[in-house]
């Protein structure tokens, strides 16, 4: 009789404390939550961008509109080239420059001539956007496509009409090339340009002037999937974040706002109390410029850089669009290509091991006590359960035991975003030799601690020894969701590592006559043939000059023009800029900023003179 009580008790309590772990109530959506097709892009994590097109041939970065498609003649063009080197560099996908601001279109567009159609490429009979939306599907990689709003070539440019044009070409690379993940639309938009031979400055209103509310509705009706993006208060799914020279903020909310302007802070950190799910996208060229130059050749970004660039944007919520130019003889240059492929070595060796994973984890607060919502959520590597605390709770502990002194040096969080991102300040501390020894990010510019967590959090610190881990979340904004902690041991890398090589150092002879003109002293014995401006490479672009003449002080003292022009792209990419010139003695340089983006006063980092002979 008694054993059969007990039977009945301990069944009951069974019962009762399975029941009770269903009852729990799963936590409610906090804030913007995130559609399907904005998750599975940010799982992408890293995909290519890819910039082709006569501007490869001209040597330049933004063609003005008037180069001859007779330049496009590459001798080996190779798209399963690209595809292989894209994939093998751990990408994804791949984003085609479908048509950049030259208007130069790589497939043959209907509505225009100024494309492949009038190339001597495969006489005029190539698709550069099918070979490589083939080549995509071969290699089992995305494919999407860059197409510039702003188009230098058309005559219609800056008038109504040349909206139906932009919409023509989007309709048929949306509808021609099978499944896209993504289109790119560029936000340079007007200026100068040939525009069907009138050479002037056309000027739009970059939020009315495309009308891209009804694009969009275009754009969701042929390719419902697709993830737009934007540097545009437009409601897109993904936005720039303010630079090109790869990283985020170190707080990255996926959050914001549907109206007003967007100004550098909300691009770069997100907006806390945004009320549009937006995540970023860091966009950015594994050489200094987005298109080939043999000058850059000795520039491609080393490894150490590139994983700086990994842990400043997928370790920051944020995705990786890394860009891989083409030469002009139609394929990736084998180093960019190697240097691809041991970055994504790089990246498998550092997170392979997850020394987590036999750790016992342990919280201040499981949710209702439930095993559903249970620390150790966090390590069973599926991707839809997490680690929750009650309603109330908002700041809380998550404790990993290693049960012996671990090395390790990274600290990766996830946090469950389809119900939100939530998490605003956390802290990390680990117990070495019996004592709470706190980690900091060592990538953080600002000293302001760890902030938000989002799809991914990457924590880079100096190895340490330890037989427990201690995540604080401080704040959050509603109770936190952490679906992944993961720890690892990366081999350090050196400062050294971290240089891109970009800075040269001169000793010229430099005076300002005047605020924007800089006088640059020279040997009048050897012949020069360029001039190189490195521009400030602070954040305010104060100073930076975007326009420029060119002249040299004649041995009879009379001055001659060497050149003027725009230095195409230099305020969202800062890198150095040549003048080139045939070679000519002179005494003096003079260096007019024509323009400068903003400031009174021409300012530079650095500048070269070229000899003829270098
Ligand atoms: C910029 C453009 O102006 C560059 O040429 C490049 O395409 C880059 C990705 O976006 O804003």
């Amino acid at each position: 009789m008694k054993l059969k009580t007990l039977f009945f008790v301990s069944l009951l309590s069974c019962i009762m404390f399975a029941c009770m772990g269903n009852k729990v109530k799963e936590p409610k959506p906090c804030g913007p939550l995130p559609a399907e097709r904005q998750i599975k892009l940010q799982d992408m994590e890293m995909y290519a961008f890819i910039h082709y097109s006569l501007n490869t041939y001209t040597d330049q970065e933004w063609g003005y509109g008037n180069e001859s498609p007779q330049l496009f003649n590459p001798s080996d063009l190779d798209c399963r080239q690209w595809a292989r080197v894209c994939k093998q560099a751990g990408m994804k996908g791949i984003i085609l420059t479908a048509k950049h601001h030259c208007g130069f279109c790589l497939w043959p567009s209907a509505y225009t001539d100024f494309s492949v159609k009038s190339s001597p490429w495969k006489d005029g009979k190539g698709d550069v956007v099918r070979e490589l939306a083939d080549a995509c599907r071969e290699e089992g990689l995305k494919f999407a496509v860059y197409l510039s709003p702003w188009d230098r070539n058309h005559p219609q440019y800056g008038y109504p009409e040349y909206i139906d044009y932009f919409r023509n070409q989007l309709r048929e690379l949306l509808s021609q090339y099978g499944d896209m993940f993504e289109v790119w639309f560029d936000g340079a938009n007007g200026g100068d340009g040939w525009y069907g031979g009138a050479n002037e400055r056309r000027h739009i209103d970059r939020k009315t002037y495309y009308q891209w509310p009804e694009t969009y509705k275009l754009i969701r009706s042929l390719q419902p999937e697709i993830v737009i993006w934007a540097d545009v208060g437009t409601r897109a799914d993904l936005r720039w974040v303010g630079t090109e020279a790869g990283y985020v903020g170190s707080t990255n909310w996926s959050l914001m706002k549907s109206t007003g302007d967007v100004p550098f802070e909300h691009l770069h950190f997100g907006v806390e109390t945004g009320d549009i799910w937006v995540p970023g996208e860091t966009n950015t060229s594994i050489r200094p410029g987005w298109f080939y130059h043999q000058k850059e050749d000795n520039h491609v970004k080393s490894v150490a850089k590139l994983m700086d660039t990994y842990y400043k944007s997928v370790g920051r919520n944020s995705t990786l669009l890394l860009n891989f130019p083409v030469a002009p003889n139609g394929r990736i240059h084998p180093t960019d290509s190697v240097r691809g492929l041991m970055f994504a070595r790089m990246v498998e060796s550092v997170f392979k091991d997850d020394l987590a994973k036999h750790a016992k984890a342990t919280a201040s607060n499981e949710r209702g006590n439930s095993r559903r919502y249970a620390a150790n959520k966090v390590l069973d590597g599926k991707a839809d359960t997490y680690w929750a605390t009650d309603d109330d709770v908002t700041s809380a502990t998550l404790t990993l035991d290693f049960g012996e002194p671990t090395s390790f040096n990274r600290f990766v969080a996830e946090e469950y975003i389809r119900l939100g991102q939530r998490v605003k300040k956390f802290a990390l501390d680990a117990l070495v030799d019996g004592q709470w020894v706190p980690l900091k990010d060592q990538l953080v510019e600002h000293g302001d601690g760890l902030t938000t967590i989002g799809h991914r959090r990457i924590i880079c610190f100096p190895t340490v020894t330890a037989t427990q881990l201690r995540m604080t979340i401080v704040d959050s904004k509603a109770c936190p969701l952490i679906s992944k902690i993961g720890v690892y041991l990366a081999p350090e890398l050196k400062e050294e590592d971290y240089r891109t090589s970009l800075k040269h150092s001169s000793n010229l002879n430099i005076a300002f006559p005047s605020p924007k003109t800089m006088l640059i002293e020279v040997d009048p014995h050897k012949a020069i043939s360029a001039f190189r401006y490195f521009p400030p490479q602070g954040t305010d672009k104060d100073g930076v000059a975007t326009h420029y003449s060119l002249w040299g002080m004649l041995p009879d003292g009379k001055w001659e023009k060497l050149g003027a022009g725009e230095f195409s792209n230099i305020v969202n990419n800062p890198i150095w800029q040549e003048v080139k010139f045939s070679p000519v003695n002179v005494s003096l340089l003079r260096f007019e900023a024509e323009h400068l983006e903003s400031g009174e006063r021409l300012a530079y980092d650095d500048v070269e003179v070229v000899h003829s002979k270098e």
